[in-house]
């Protein structure tokens, strides 16, 4: 059978299902990687495994969220999760080592492999042909522990380039052309990948870009083939020796195929609140800016600040601007002190942080009341940069350094002869703010703060479920709506009963008194509910608040993988009418679940509060359902065993 690049992967990874879309897979995990907002949850979970070493080829634990230190809260995980890598046998790049997608990307991505990362962003690598996914916490610490990643079998999405970027136009700018196209719901149950001549013309990082916010397409992961631009990156960074090549067959199919010219893309920009709101950066200057911020995992490479530095040099950012910098990695950030370019970016007036998320996160660079904020990031969701009244706009770097000049959103073609900077022939490479583990790690004593507190657990599922609608959303819902992060909570990461707290927060903030006082209940929620990031949180904190069932029009891929994995049941409606029909307040009853799960008959409801019936479908495997049963994935690996 004729294969694609994704079909080859998973092929060679497969531990049980087949190849067939919509079927329940299981791979081999090669690769793990963690950040220090998911990877506390995650190591303690793997330490419940009682599991001495990691069992995958490589895993790392990068510590780049959560960097600012306005407590203790911070510091302490970040010794944690130090010392819990040197016994475990997981490798810690220290925070100001850079973002995890980038360096992981740099340092340790290997093509042909697959990664699992606690983090939604972690498709970056499918830049250098990985097949890398993005997944809760506790599935990242079951791969740590030698089992299998439990998906199900993606379609394969064409994406055929052809052609080459016109001046100014960038990659980017093509995966915004891309979610414009297939929109954040249109990835779901999909793999992305990219194949053609065009794709010949774009570099690792640029291609990386693109992976990257393929998670906005709330896709399973993206990839491009690992060619000979995959090699040229590779030697560059000193790592010839990882590189294969892996390419589809010729006539190998997919299920469906997108042809985008990349001579025809232009500057583009996603408007205020959602990463596929987009349109031509030139419909755009009329908007004026007040915050201008350059970072983050999607466009944080080397070539990208060098654009920057060039568009900015001999020049000073426009008054009413407050331009913001955050390198990708610290190699990035070296190689621009070493060849004079951070000196451009900081005589033009750009306020430079460390190699870390930073604004991306809402760690810090908040934008002013009702301002607009301009960023080469991947989300603009409303609240998450800590103004909720701000209004984001999502663009290319170049775009960013001239909006950053005008003071207005401006298409960088206005600013004339283009810019080339070449790919550096070699990186600097420099992996001494990574740790690698001890080799006799039985006696190093894992440090635990005050605020580190264990998993919460739930109780197995009873065959009734009854509780009050105490939340009814519309579309597309997000995990940074259900479980806000920012300066102020993500350092509560650590700690479940404390975070629950702020459980829907910026969208209802009587949510938490609500669930408190009906214990528990039922959230009703529209289509595409939970996209975003990979934060187990939006399902551990409204677990502890006595959550027991969402019931939405559809899920996106990681949360429902969350709530299964913290025993709380993604239900969808079978009519939409229903939908329509269910208000705050009704009280919804199931009878007979566990044996409606187990027989695979018909879920109903009561809505006591109307008598009427409602229909509800799920599309959960055996797998799933045994999870559910147990009252979540520890329960059932603890019954296992
Ligand atoms: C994000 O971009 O939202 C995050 C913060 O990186 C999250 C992970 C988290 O919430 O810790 C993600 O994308 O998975
Ligand atoms: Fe960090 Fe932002 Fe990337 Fe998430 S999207 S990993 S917060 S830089």
């Amino acid at each position: 059978m004729k294969k694609n690049v994704t079909e080859k992967i998973i092929e060679k990874h497969l531990i049980s299902g087949q190849l067939t879309a919509g079927a329940p897979i299981a791979l081999k995990i090669d690769q793990t990687l963690t950040q220090d907002a998911t990877g506390t949850m995650a190591y303690l979970q793997f330490e419940a495994m009682e599991v001495p070493q990691v069992k995958t080829s490589l895993s790392v634990s990068y510590a780049d969220h959560n960097t600012l230190q306005t407590g203790f809260e911070n510091a302490d995980d970040h010794l944690y999760l130090q010392s819990v890598a040197n016994k475990h046998g997981i490798y810690f790049s220290r925070p100001g080592n850079g973002i995890c997608h980038q360096v992981h990307l740099e340092r340790f991505g290997v093509p042909g492999q697959t990664l699992l990362g606690s983090d939604s962003h972690t498709p970056t690598c499918g830049g250098l042909g990985m097949l890398a996914i993005g997944a809760g916490g506790l599935d990242v610490a079951v791969a740590m522990a030698g089992g299998a990643f439990n998906l199900t079998m993606p379609e394969v999405v064409q994406v055929e380039l052809t052609g080459r970027l016109a001046p100014w136009s960038t990659a980017k700018d093509v995966i915004l052309e891309v979610l414009r196209q297939l929109s954040v719901k249109g990835g779901v149950g999909k793999v992305i990948e990219y194949t053609g001549r065009g794709a010949e013309t774009l570099t690792v990082p640029e291609r990386a870009t693109i992976t990257n916010m393929g998670a906005e397409l709330g896709a399973t992961t993206s990839v491009f083939p690992s060619d000979h631009i995959t090699r040229q990156f590779l030697t560059a960074q000193g790592r010839a020796e990882v590189w294969t090549e892996i390419r589809p067959d010729d006539d190998a199919t997919y299920s469906k195929r997108i042809a985008i010219d990349l001579a025809q893309i232009e500057p583009l920009a996603a408007e205020p609140h959602s990463p596929d709101a987009v349109t031509e950066v030139s419909k755009l200057s009329h908007i004026n800016v007040q915050q201008v911020a350059i970072g983050s995992c999607t466009n944080s490479s080397y070539s990208d600040l060098m654009k920057v530095a060039a568009i900015l040099r001999n020049k000073t950012v426009h008054p009413n601007v407050s331009l913001v910098i955050s390198p990708g990695s610290r190699q990035v950030l070296r190689m621009l002190a070493d060849n004079g370019a951070l000196s451009d970016l900081i005589q033009a007036g750009a306020r430079i942080l460390e190699s870390a998320c930073g604004p991306c996160i809402g760690m810090g660079q908040s934008p002013p009341s009702g301002s607009v904020s301009v960023r080469t990031f991947n989300r603009n969701f409303k609240g998450r940069t800590g103004t909720s009244d701000a209004g984001i706009y999502l663009v290319s770097p170049e775009t960013a350094a001239a909006t950053a000049l005008h003071g207005h959103l401006t298409d960088p073609r206005d600013l004339g002869e283009p810019i080339n900077i070449s790919q550096p022939d070699t990186f600097l490479v420099d992996d001494s703010m990574i740790i690698s583990p001890e080799k006799t790690a039985s006696n190093i004593i894992v440090k635990r703060g005050p605020n580190i507190k264990p998993v919460p657990l739930k109780e197995p599922l009873t065959q009734e479920i009854s509780g009050k609608v105490i939340l009814k959303t519309g579309d597309n819902i997000t995990t940074d709506d259900i479980m806000p992060a920012g300066a102020k909570v993500l350092p509560l990461r650590s700690n479940i009963p404390v975070i629950s707290q702020y459980v829907f927060s910026g969208l209802d903030a009587n949510f938490v008194q609500r669930a408190k006082d009906n214990n528990g209940g039922v959230i009703i929620g529209g289509l595409n509910y939970g996209q975003g990031s990979s934060r187990e949180h939006a399902a551990l904190a409204p677990m502890h608040l006595g959550i027991k069932v969402v019931i939405a029009k559809s899920f996106a891929r990681i949360h429902k993988a969350n709530l299964v994995n913290f025993g709380i049941l993604p239900l969808t409606f079978a009519s939409d009418n229903d939908y329509e029909e269910t208000s705050l307040d009704d009280i919804l009853t199931i009878n007979g679940l566990k044996q409606s799960l187990l027989s695979g008959d018909q879920i109903v409801a009561v809505n006591t509060s109307s008598g009427k019936q409602i229909k509800l479908n799920h599309d959960l495997d055996k797998r799933d359902i045994g999870i559910l049963i147990a009252g979540g994935l520890l329960n059932h690996t603890k019954q296992k065993i």
